[in-house]
This record gives structure tokens, sequence and C-alpha cells, in this order.
């Protein structure tokens, strides 16, 4: 047999340096503080400016707009608590792993982002007969699969009008700092992260799918280079809990006095979280989990469980299940990207 080499090359580590995770202790809070949140960025942060920032509206509408900062805080505003996951959390579990950011299950948090809501402004300037979709366009560049590009992603215009999509200006009731999209940035609830694009120049209405590399290549589920692949959109759930107990410097495993009161939360992109189960014994044994709290409609969901822990060693899991009938597997499944690894949290634990 082979032996494998799972080591993390130096290039991941350059990436995992740049884009932090939330240290999952940061679960405690329901409002994750704005440091804490994850960060990922495939180029580099772009240095904006408030006062010369504005964002072209154009494409295939009636009334194509350039809309300055000041313009768009004078619109009416809404602040929603979105919980929000990169597409790429729990990629470095995954065997053999896609070479990208080695995200372990960190890539997640939730802010109360305020802004425009996006459709208004889409119906003010006029979608024009033929559109089929909303390209966004971030003022960040560089070279990703060989190709020099700008960091762009579009939605269906169905998407769009279907989302609660913010134009966002704050987070957590601040300007947006430079690394989560300074000045604006589009926030779209209940998907994976890659669709809000950050640092937000134009946005275009299309006649034609958008064929750009972030759209066709990356985020798709593939087995294989040449098949097309579905493309990813909206959050599946998972659950993630604090780790209990305090942790072994180097390992992290977690050491516990006693009987404890686990707790996490839990989300979906698909629906309302409707249960969260608590195994002992590395998910081979279930027991449900209080639901708690959520910040809102968009956002992630308290739960706790009374765990009375005898002394010995423990793999603690937690699985999420959604109204759409979306439940989080035991094993990972395994795509090119590594995306979309949903696959239960297994904390190793020694009870003392
Ligand atoms: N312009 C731009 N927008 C972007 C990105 C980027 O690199 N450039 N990364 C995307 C990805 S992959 C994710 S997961 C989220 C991360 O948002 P955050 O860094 O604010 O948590 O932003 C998305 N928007
Ligand atoms: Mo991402």
């Amino acid at each position: 047999m082979d032996s494998k080499d799972l080591s993390i090359s130096l290039e991941e580590l350059q990436l995992a340096a740049r884009n932090h995770g939330m240290p999952l202790e940061a679960l405690r809070y329901s409002i994750t503080p704005v440091g804490l949140h994850y960060l990922l960025i495939h180029y580099d942060i772009p240095l904006t400016e408030a006062e010369s920032w504005s964002i072209e509206l154009g494409g295939l509408v009636d009334r194509p707009a350039t809309l300055s900062l000041e313009a768009l805080k004078l619109r009416d505003s809404e602040e929603l608590p979105v919980t929000m996951e990169c597409a790429g959390n729990g990629r470095a579990r995954l065997d053999p792993r896609p070479v990208s950011q080695p995200w372990l299950l960190e890539a997640v948090g939730t802010a109360r982002w305020r802004g425009a809501p996006l459709g208004p402004l889409l119906e003010e300037a006029g979608v024009a007969g033929g559109a089929v979709e909303v390209l966004f366009t971030g003022a960040d560049s560089g070279r990703e699969g060989g190709i020099d590009q700008q960091y762009q992603r579009s939605l269906s215009i169905d998407d769009v009008l279907d989302s609660d999509a913010l134009l966002a200006y704050e987070m957590n009731g601040a300007p947006l700092p430079p690394q989560h999209g300074f000045p604006v940035r589009l926030v779209v609830p209940g998907w994976y992260g890659m669709t809000s694009v950050k640092w937000l120049t134009r946005i275009d209405v299309l006649g034609e799918p958008f064929a750009g590399y972030q759209q066709l290549h990356s985020y798709r589920l593939r087995q294989q280079e040449d098949e097309e692949g579905d493309p990813l959109s909206r959050m599946l759930p998972r659950s993630l809990m604090v780790p209990p107990g305090r942790p072994e410097f180097l390992t992290r495993e977690r050491i516990v006095d006693g009987p404890c009161a686990l707790e996490g939360r839990a989300w979906s992109g698909h629906g309302e979280i409707v249960g969260v189960d608590v195994s002992d014994d590395g998910g081979q044994s279930w027991a449900p989990a209080e639901l708690g709290d959520s910040p809102g409609r968009w956002a992630w969901v308290g739960w706790t469980y009374r765990w009375d822990a005898e002394p010995g060693s423990y793999e603690l899991c937690c699985r999420a299940r959604d109204s759409a009938g979306n439940e989080q597997p035991v094993e990972p499944l395994w795509n090119l990207g590594g995306y979309a690894n949903n696959a239960v949290q297994r904390v190793p634990v020694t009870v003392v």
C-alpha cells in the first residue's frame, strides 16, 4: 500500500495565512465580531476610496446609471443578519485533497449587513426584454487557471428577484472593512460566499449567460476536468459545535472535566434548520439537541445538548437537517474543486 502524503504545501499555507477562518470558539457569538469573521480573497485586497467610488449599472436596462456611495446611502436601506460560508469549507478533509485554500471547517461567519436592496434598484433601471442574468464585477484582479480576470460572478434574473440581495456598505453597524469589500459589496443571503462579490464596481444585465472563469470553471461540482458540472448555489446544511473544554496546544484535541453543555450553531441556505443531532461515538448513535434562537431568517440557529460525559475517549459529532429534507452526510462526498463538503464535524475529546 502507498503511504499517502497528506501534507499541506507552502503554496496552500500561503493562501491559508491570507484567508483566515473563524476560530470555532467564536460560534459562541450569534453575530460574529468583524475580526473573527472568515475571509476569502482570491487576489489582492484592492485599495479603494469612498469619495471617488461609483458603481456602473448598465447592459440591458432602459436607464443605465452611475451610483455613488452617497447616492446608494440615500436609498431605503435594510439590515439583514446573514450567515455566509465559503463553498470550499471542508475541502481539507477530502482525500485526495483538492489543492486550493485548505479550509477545515472554519470558513463561516454571521454579520449584520446593511445596504440598499438590489431588487428595487434593478426595477428602477428597467430590466429590458431578453435579459437573463445579472453580472457583478469586483475591483480586484489577478490570474487564475491561466486566465487574467477581474473577480466576476453572475446570478439569473429570477435568482436576483427571488433573493433578499443587498448592496451592502455596513457590517455590524460600521463601514465595511477593506478585507470585506469596502466600500460596497453584494450580499446574497443563503448562497455560498462566492456569490457575494466584494469591492463592487459594475452591475451589468446580460442577454446571455455569463461564461467567465468563476462561473463556468470554478464553483461547479465535477468529478473530471472535461465535465461541465452543476453550478454551486445555496449552502447545504451544516452544524458546528464550540469545541468543549480546553485544547492541547498542538493537536488541539479537547480535554473535558466531566458532564458539560455542548453548544453550537447550524444553518442551511435551502430552508429552516429543523433538527440537530449529537453523537459521542463517532456517528454511530445520535441524540437530538435542543434548538435555540436565530438572529434572523438568513442566519444560523443556536443549539445546546447536555452531555453526561463519563471519563474516557470520545469522538463528538453533530449533524443538521433542513426543512427541504437535506441532512449532513457522515462521510464526505468528493469533487474536483473540493466544494460543499458538509460531512459531519468530528471532535476528539478526552474526559478526565
Ligand atoms: N471581488 C471579490 N469578491 C469576492 C471574493 C473575491 O476574491 N473577490 N471572494 C468570494 C468568496 S469565494 C467568498 S467565500 C466570499 C468571502 O467573503 P468574506 O471575505 O467577506 O468573508 O467573498 C466572495 N466575494
Ligand atoms: Mo469562497
